[in-house]
């Protein structure tokens, strides 16, 4: 294709922006009902917009009966009773455009509540307006084919309907019916919805499963041989795209907004078709690639002393950059369905918590493509690690819980996979000072807090220079001052190395080497690059110095230094 013709987005703020994740129930709570809101997010903006981020995304904050902490909506366009009213969330919206910070957030729409009254209604006869509204199986026709279920107790998307003697599909819960994007009345009513926060205000939306919003509406029967994980059967359906691009028509062409995919079974393969700007669609897409490597990958060797191959790690990375092609990437390593990134990829060791949070902050922010941080990562947070089924919230736990009670399964060896796993992991509340209940409220907290938080949390934090926190800022400050941190090219350098990740990003005459060592090891990273006129940027250790000028470098465990050429 012909380069010129390209829709230029060069300069894009949704490129240079780093997008700061905030998980509202577990931020700040302002009235010591133990449940976060967005009053106790307004009261931190200060803390937020000191940090140097540019863009806040809240996750759900409409009306919900809280099945899937937010992301079953029964009104999108009323906010949740324990998050406060729209008059806070107007505050919010102006205090933080005041402040330079724009807000987006979560469009969740594949599925709704069930106790949206379009569902209300549609479940009580198949001659409702709204029957259509969603993906029903007439009981006349016999069982449905198979089609699993993230949430179910059983695993099985489809619920019997009595009054409409159907069975209609939710892939997440039961509670979480999944909406029927054939229907153009719906589809309209959805981008009523979306310019309603527009026209607000608002700066964009992180889209929520947006890869399984078409659907197969005949269900056949599916081949497991060919789809051993039937979500990737389920994603990626043959309307997806013209839906999407009439979305963009409709609505989100005409506003200055940022928008951004969950790319839930997304391959790289069929990336580019979502984020291609000629294609007018979306802009930029997340994947699901550093969780692949974490949960089905092993180490390189026994002695790298880490759990997953960080071969395959790099490689993953440097294939989705690629894979991108005339579109953004966007770089993450935890969410609020993902244990903390600091557990995962670094060490909640005590002798490394620190050192490696920093190694991940430098190598989030030096990456090429939109940098999403969940919020208090800066604060070196890491996995509560419950024991107890008592302790957990998560519907995905407690109903796997279920699940693997009811099949007679190993109950203790499911609570001890859930330590490493559950999301609640990523969801303990903000440890804001050393305080009763981190500061999050005066109140009984929803889920406990991480007994951690007299060492990591944010108040201390902010005075030591040499806090996980105050070196997220300074990385942030060095990827804003300098263009080819957020442009460069990214080239991989020392690919077959199993400790470090050493790239360099060059951008018109500006050249950075960043290598990382990812493990417990010390470690030679033979980047190749001559560093002998190289002037060290930023370092995790103090004492680093460069000595290996010759296309050597060596690193301590978890340590990373930025070089500039
Ligand atoms: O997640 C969608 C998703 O694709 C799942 O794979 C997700 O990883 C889930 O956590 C599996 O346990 C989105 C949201 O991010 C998640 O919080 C919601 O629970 C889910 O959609 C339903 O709305």
């Amino acid at each position: 294709m012909n380069m010129k013709n390209k829709k230029d987005t060069s300069g894009a703020w949704w490129k240079e922006a780093i997008v700061y994740q905030i998980y509202p129930i577990s931020f700040q709570n302002s009235n010591g009902d133990g449940t976060g809101d967005l009053r106790g997010i307004i009261d931190r903006l200060d803390y937020v917009k000191s940090l140097g981020i540019d863009v806040i995304w809240l996750n759900p904050i409409f009306k919900s009966p809280n099945d899937d902490n937010g992301y079953d909506v029964s009104d999108y366009c009323e906010i949740m009773d324990e998050f406060g009213t729209m008059s806070d969330f107007d505050e919010l919206l102006g205090k933080a455009h005041d402040m330079g910070i724009k807000i987006i957030l979560d469009l969740v729409i594949n599925h709704y509540s069930d106790e949206h009254p379009w569902f209300m209604e549609a479940r009580k006869s198949r001659d409702s307006k709204y029957y259509d509204y969603y993906h029903w199986w007439p009981a006349e026709k016999g069982t449905p084919a198979y089609r699993e279920s993230y949430f179910d107790v059983d695993g099985n998307a489809w619920k019997y309907n009595k009054d409409t003697d159907s069975y209609y599909l939710h892939y997440f819960s039961v509670k979480q019916p999944d909406l029927n994007w054939e229907n153009p009345e719906l589809r309209q009513e959805i981008y009523k919805i979306m310019r309603f926060w527009f026209d607000k205000g608002v700066d964009g939306f992180r889209m929520d499963s947006i890869s399984y919003i078409s659907k197969d509406t005949d269900f056949p029967e599916v081949d497991r041989t060919m789809y051993p994980y039937i979500f990737d059967y389920c994603a990626l359906n043959p309307t997806l795209h013209s839906h999407l691009q009439e979305m963009n028509r409709e609505v989100l062409s005409k506003y200055d907004i940022m928008t951004v995919g969950e790319g839930s079974s997304v391959c790289k393969s069929e990336v580019s078709k979502f984020v291609d700007p000629d294609r007018n669609e979306l802009q930029i897409m997340y994947h699901f690639g550093p969780s692949e490597i974490r949960n089905y990958t092993g180490p390189d060797a026994p002695s790298t002393g880490i759990e997953y191959s960080l071969l395959k790690f790099k490689q993953m990375f440097t294939e989705w950059d690629n894979a991108i092609g005339e579109g953004w990437p966007t770089i993450y390593l935890g969410n609020h369905d993902q244990p903390r990134m600091i557990s995962r990829f670094g060490s909640d060791d005590h002798k490394y918590h620190v050192i490696s949070a920093k190694m991940l902050t430098m190598f989030i922010l030096t990456m090429r493509g939109t940098p999403f941080w969940y919020a208090w990562d800066e604060i070196g947070m890491s996995n509560i690690k419950f024991s107890r089924i008592e302790d957990y919230r998560d519907i995905s736990t407690l109903n796997g819980y279920e699940h693997a009670r009811k099949m007679r399964g190993n109950l203790k060896k499911f609570l001890e996979n859930q330590k490493n796993t559950s999301r609640d992991n990523a969801r303990t509340p903000f440890q804001w000072d050393a305080s009763d209940n981190a500061g999050f409220t005066t109140g009984t907290p929803w889920i406990k807090v991480n007994p951690n938080y007299k060492k990591y949390n944010a108040m201390d934090e902010s005075k030591d220079t040499e806090s996980i926190l105050n070196f997220f800022r300074k990385t942030i400050r060095l990827r804003k001052e300098h263009k080819a941190l957020i442009y460069g090219q990214y080239i991989l350098l020392d690919s077959k190395n199993i400790h470090t990740y050493s790239y360099l990003r060059e951008y018109k005459n500006e050249r950075y080497l960043i290598s990382l060592n990812f493990t417990p090891k010390e470690a030679i990273s033979r980047t190749g690059v001559n560093t002998e006129n190289g002037e060290v940027v930023l370092k995790n250790y103090n004492d680093f110095k460069l000595k290996d000028i010759k296309g050597k470098i060596t690193l301590r465990p978890f340590e990373t230094v930025v070089i500039k050429l």
